[in-house]
C-alpha cells in the first residue's frame, strides 16, 4: 500500500516494495526534485538516534559550562529518568535565573507537516513554561527581512506573490537575475511544494523571446536551457554593478522621472550619490567605469546592459544568497532602486522581485484560504536577538549591540533548547560556536539523527521523522494540502516532539494546557477545521476532516495573481513605508547613523577582502543534493560526494597554479579554520572564486583538531552580522586559500553515532 506524504522538496507517495521503502513524486509535479531520493535512508540509517542519550559529564556531574561538549561519550538512559532530570533542570533555571536565561531561538527548517512543526511545538512549550529569549528573522533572508519593510513594505506582502512565474512567462522581455535563480534552490519550499514550475516558466519566457542575464560568479545559477548571458562579477560587488547601471540610466536620461516623482521617495539622495557625492570618487561620479573597476565587468558592457534594460518589460531579481553577506542589505536596495529608475514596479512581469527563484514559495499566487497551522503562543519575555547573533550572545552576555535603530543588550543565557534545527550546519565559524556553547549549563536537543549539533548537546531526545507520524503538509503558495500518513513505526524509542513536550509539560504542571486535551489526530482535525471553515465561507468545496483524510489530499483554490500592493501603488494606494512610496533613499535609515548601512543604496567595500594569505573568494551556497544538512546520508546526497567528501569547485587557472587536478583532496583554510574537500575543476566558475556548498555534517578530524574532514564550509566562514541595521547571516562569502592535501586523507565518518555507553 502506498500513502501520500510531503516534504519541503516535494509531495510524494511512499510504499514498501520487497522490504524497501520506495518514494515517487506526486503526478502533478512537472519537474520533481532529485532530493526526494534521500528520503528512504531516513527510516533505518545508523545515524538515527535510537534512545534518549545524555553526555556523561552532565549526567554524572550535573549542569555547568563544559568544553567537553562534542568530545565526550553519551550514556543512554530511559525516557522517564531523562524527562525527570530535564524537568528539574528547567525548574532550576527558571527559578534561579529567570526566563531570559532560556534561549529558545531554536532556528531551523525541521520538516514539513504543520502540526508536528518543531518550531511551533518548542515555542508553544517554552512560552507556557515561563517564556524564553527568542530570535527574530531567518538565516535565509536576515538582511532583506529588515531592509525591505523599510523600503518597500511588509516583507510577505511585497515579495512572495507580487511577481509570479506566470507573469514572467507571459510578459517579461529581460530578466536581470542578480545571483541567478538556480533550480537547486527553488526545488525547496517550506511546508511542501507539489509543482516545481520554475524551469517551465523560464523556458516559456525564453521561447517567447525573453532574454535572461545571469549575474553571478557561478554559471549554473541559471538553467542552461534558457541560454543566459553570463556576467561574472567579483563576488560581493553586485551593488557596485547596479550603481553603475543606475548611473548610465541617469546620465543617458533613460530613467523614468515620472515614476520616481510620483511613486518614490529619497531619489535626490541617491542621485547625489550617483553623481559622486562622498570621498574618493572622480569627476565622472559612480559611472560605469567606476563600477567596472570594482566589479570587473567592462564599462561598455555595463552601459550596453543599462540601455537594454530601458527597452521592453524588464524584471530585476535579487537572490537571497546576495544578501547573506557582509553589507547584504545593499544589493537588495540597489536592485530595488534600479527597478524604480526603470519605472516598471507593479507592472506584470516587470519591476523588482526579491528572492524569485530562491525558494519554491516565491513567484506564486497565495492560496485563497489559509492553510492549517499551529498558532504561535505569545512569549511573555521580550528579550530577543537577530537569529544569527547566537554565538555573540553566548560569548558576550550583558554587551550592547545595535539592531534596526535600537540599542539592545545580550542576555545571560544558561540553558539552550533546540528542536528542529542544526546550528552546527547553519551557523558560521563553527569553532567559535563550539566555544560559545561550552559556556552554558545545559544544552538540550531533540533530533532524529546524530548531527554535529546533537553530538554537542548534553541531553539528546530522539525525535520521530515525518515518515513515522500523521500530519498535514501545506504551504501558503501551493494548492495541494496533503494528508501525511506514516509509513513505519517510530525508530527505536523515538517520540514525536509534541509527545516529548507534553510529557515535560506534565512534569512542570501545565500538561493539560499544552495539549488542550487533544490527541495528535484531534489536533489535525482541529487545524483542518480552520481551513474547512474558510473554504465554506468563500463558497468553495469544503470537505470535512474525515473526507480530506480519506481522500489523502485536497486542492485549495488560488488567490488572484494581480500584482498585489505594488500594482495598487501605480493606481495611488500607498505602501506601508515611511513615505507611503518606494524608498529609493530613506530618511529613517539615515537617522540611525550606521556607516555600514547609510540612508540610500551604496557600495561598501568588504572588511576582509582577498589577501596574499587568503586570495580566493569562497561561495558557500545551498547544496543541490539535499536540503541544507537534512538527510546528508541519503542516496542523492551521497552520490554528489567523492569518497564521502563534499566537492569544492575551482577554476582551471586557480587549480593549475596550485597543482590541483580533478578529484584531488584539497585543504581549504581561512582565518577561522580549515576543512577538506574533493576538487572539481570547472570553467563554470569565475577565476579567483571557489564554491563549496553547505550541508556536509561537521566532522572534526579529532578531539584536538577541529579541521572538518567532510567539507563543511562553516568551519571557514566569518561570524559577523550583515550590518548594524539587520545583523543578518553572512555565511555566503568568505576568503580562503586552497591547497592540495598531501598525506593520507582521513576516512569520513560523519554519519556514525558517537560513543554510546
Ligand atoms: P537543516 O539542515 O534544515 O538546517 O539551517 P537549518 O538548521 O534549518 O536542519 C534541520 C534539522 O532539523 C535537521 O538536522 C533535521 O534532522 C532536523 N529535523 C527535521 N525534522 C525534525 C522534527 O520533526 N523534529 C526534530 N526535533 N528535528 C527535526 C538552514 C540555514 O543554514 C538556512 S535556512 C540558510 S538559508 C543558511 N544558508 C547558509 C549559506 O548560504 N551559507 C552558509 N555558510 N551557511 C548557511 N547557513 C544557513
Amino acid at each position: 500500500m502506498t500513502v501520500s506524504h510531503s516534504a519541503h522538496w516535494g509531495a510524494f507517495s511512499a510504499g514498501w516494495e520487497d522490504g524497501e521503502l520506495r518514494v515517487a513524486p506526486h503526478p502533478r509535479d512537472p519537474d520533481p526534485s532529485p532530493v526526494l531520493q534521500n528520503v528512504p535512508a531516513a527510516l533505518r540509517h545508523r545515524a538515527r538516534v535510537a534512545r534518549p542519550a545524555v553526555r556523561r559529564g552532565w549526567w554524572e556531574g550535573g549542569p555547568g559550562p563544559s568544553d567537553r561538549r562534542g568530545r565526550e561519550e553519551f550514556v543512554e538512559v530511559g525516557w522517564d529518568e531523562v524527562l525527570d532530570r530535564l524537568a528539574a533542570e528547567l525548574r532550576r533555571v527558571y527559578a534561579d535565573h529567570g526566563p531570559t536565561a532560556v534561549y529558545g531561538g531554536s532556528y531551523g527548517w525541521a520538516s514539513a507537516g504543520r502540526f508536528h512543526h518543531a518550531q511551533s511545538q518548542i515555542h508553544r512549550f517554552l512560552g507556557m513554561a515561563g517564556g524564553y529569549t527568542q530570535s527574530v528573522n531567518t538565516y535565509s533572508g536576515g538582511a532583506a527581512e529588515v531592509l525591505i519593510p523599510h523600503v518597500l513594505g511588509p516583507f510577505d506582502q511585497v515579495t512572495r506573490s507580487v511577481v509570479t512565474w506566470e507573469q514572467v512567462a507571459a510578459h517579461t522581455d529581460t530578466v536581470l537575475a542578480f545571483g541567478g535563480m538556480a533550480l537547486k534552490n527553488s526545488q525547496i519550499g517550506p511546508g511542501g511544494v507539489s509543482r516545481h514550475v520554475e524551469r517551465g516558466a523560464m523556458l516559456a519566457a525564453r521561447r517567447r523571446g525573453a532574454e535572461f542575464v545571469l549575474v553571478s560568479p557561478l554559471r549554473p545559477d541559471l538553467p542552461p536551457e534558457v541560454s543566459p548571458r553570463w556576467l561574472a562579477p567579483e563576488p560581493g560587488t553586485d551593488a557596485a554593478l547596479m550603481i553603475g547601471l543606475a548611473h548610465t540610466l541617469w546620465a543617458e536620461d533613460l530613467h523614468d522621472r515620472a515614476f520616481l516623482r510620483d511613486h518614490c521617495d529619497g531619489w535626490e539622495s541617491y542621485e547625489a550619490y550617483l553623481r559622486g557625492a562622498g570621498p574618493g570618487v572622480g569627476p565622472g561620479g559612480r559611472d560605469a567605469e567606476w563600477a567596472s573597476r570594482i566589479c570587473g565587468i567592462p564599462a561598455d558592457e555595463i552601459r550596453a546592459l543599462a540601455r537594454r534594460l530601458a527597452r521592453g518589460r524588464t524584471l530585476v531579481t535579487v537572490s537571497q544568497s546576495l544578501q547573506r553577506a557582509e553589507h547584504g542589505e545593499q544589493p537588495v536596495w540597489a536592485g530595488l532602486a534600479l527597478a524604480a529608475m526603470l519605472g516598471q514596479i507593479g507592472l506584470p512581469g516587470g519591476g523588482f522581485c526579491y528572492g524569485l527563484g530562491s525558494l519554491a514559495h516565491y513567484g506564486r499566487p497565495r492560496n485563497a484560504v489559509p492553510v492549517p497551522t499551529l498558532a504561535r503562543r505569545p512569549n511573555p519575555v521580550r528579550s530577543y536577538i537577530p537569529v544569527a547573533r547566537v554565538a555573540d550572545m553566548l560569548l558576550n552576555p550583558g554587551t550592547a549591540f545595535s539592531y534596526n535603530g535600537s540599542d539592545l543588550t545580550y542576555p545571560e543565557v544558561t540553558l539552550v533548547y533546540w528542536c528542529g534545527g542544526n546550528p552546527f550546519h547553519h551557523h558560521q565559524d563553527l569553532a567559535r560556536l563550539r566555544r560559545a556553547l561550552a559556556r552554558v549549563d545545559t544544552f538540550v536537543v531533540h533530533e532524529s539523527v546524530w548531527t554535529a549539533t546533537a553530538r554537542h548537546a548534553d541531553v539528546v531526545l530522539p525525535a520521530t521523522t515525518t515518515l513515522e507520524r500523521e500530519d498535514i503538509g501545506a504551504g501558503g503558495t501551493d494548492s495541494l494540502v496533503v494528508a501525511m500518513k506514516p509509513v513505519a513505526a517510530p525508530y527505536g524509542q523515538a517520540r514525536d516532539d509534541h509527545a516529548i513536550f507534553a510529557a515535560l509539560a506534565d512534569r512542570l504542571g501545565f500538561g493539560e494546557r499544552f495539549t488542550e486535551g487533544r490527541t495528535p489526530r484531534e489536533w489535525l482535525e482541529h487545524l483542518w477545521g480552520r481551513t474547512e471553515k474558510a473554504l465554506a465561507n468563500k463558497g468553495f468545496p469544503a470537505p470535512t476532516f474525515d473526507e480530506f483524510w480519506a481522500a489523502g489530499e485536497h486542492l485549495l483554490p488560488e488567490g488572484p495573481d494581480d500584482g498585489g500592493v505594488l500594482a495598487a501603488l501605480r493606481s495611488g494606494t500607498a505602501l506601508h513605508t515611511e513615505s507611503g512610496r518606494v524608498q529609493v533613499g530613506s530618511a529613517r535609515i539615515a537617522s540611525f547613523g550606521y556607516d555600514d548601512c547609510p540612508g540610500h543604496p551604496a557600495w561598501l567595500p568588504p572588511s576582509e577582502p582577498p589577501s596574499a594569505e587568503f586570495p580566493l573568494w569562497l561561495v558557500a551556497n545551498q547544496p543541490s543534493t539535499r536540503l541544507h544538512s537534512q538527510l546528508d546520508f541519503g542516496a542523492t546526497s551521497r552520490a554528489g560526494k567523492v569518497d564521502g567528501r563534499e566537492v569544492v569547485r575551482i577554476h582551471p587557472g586557480d587549480a593549475s597554479v596550485r597543482g590541483i587536478t580533478e578529484g584531488d583532496v584539497v585543504r581549504l583554510t581561512s582565518p577561522r579554520g580549515a576543512c577538506l574537500a574533493a576538487a572539481r575543476v570547472t570553467d563554470e566558475i569565475r577565476a579567483g572564486v571557489v564554491q563549496l556548498p553547505t550541508g556536509a555534517w561537521y566532522t572534526p578530524a579529532s578531539d584536538e583538531d577541529p579541521t572538518c574532514v567532510h567539507g563543511n564550509p562553516n568551519a571557514l566562514t566569518r561570524d559577523v552580522g550583515s550590518s548594524r541595521l539587520a545583523q543578518g547571516c553572512t555565511g555566503q562569502l568568505t576568503t580562503v586559500q586552497v591547497e592540495r592535501f598531501t598525506g593520507e586523507a582521513p576516512v569520513v565518518r560523519a554519519h556514525e553515532p558517537p560513543r554510546l555507553a
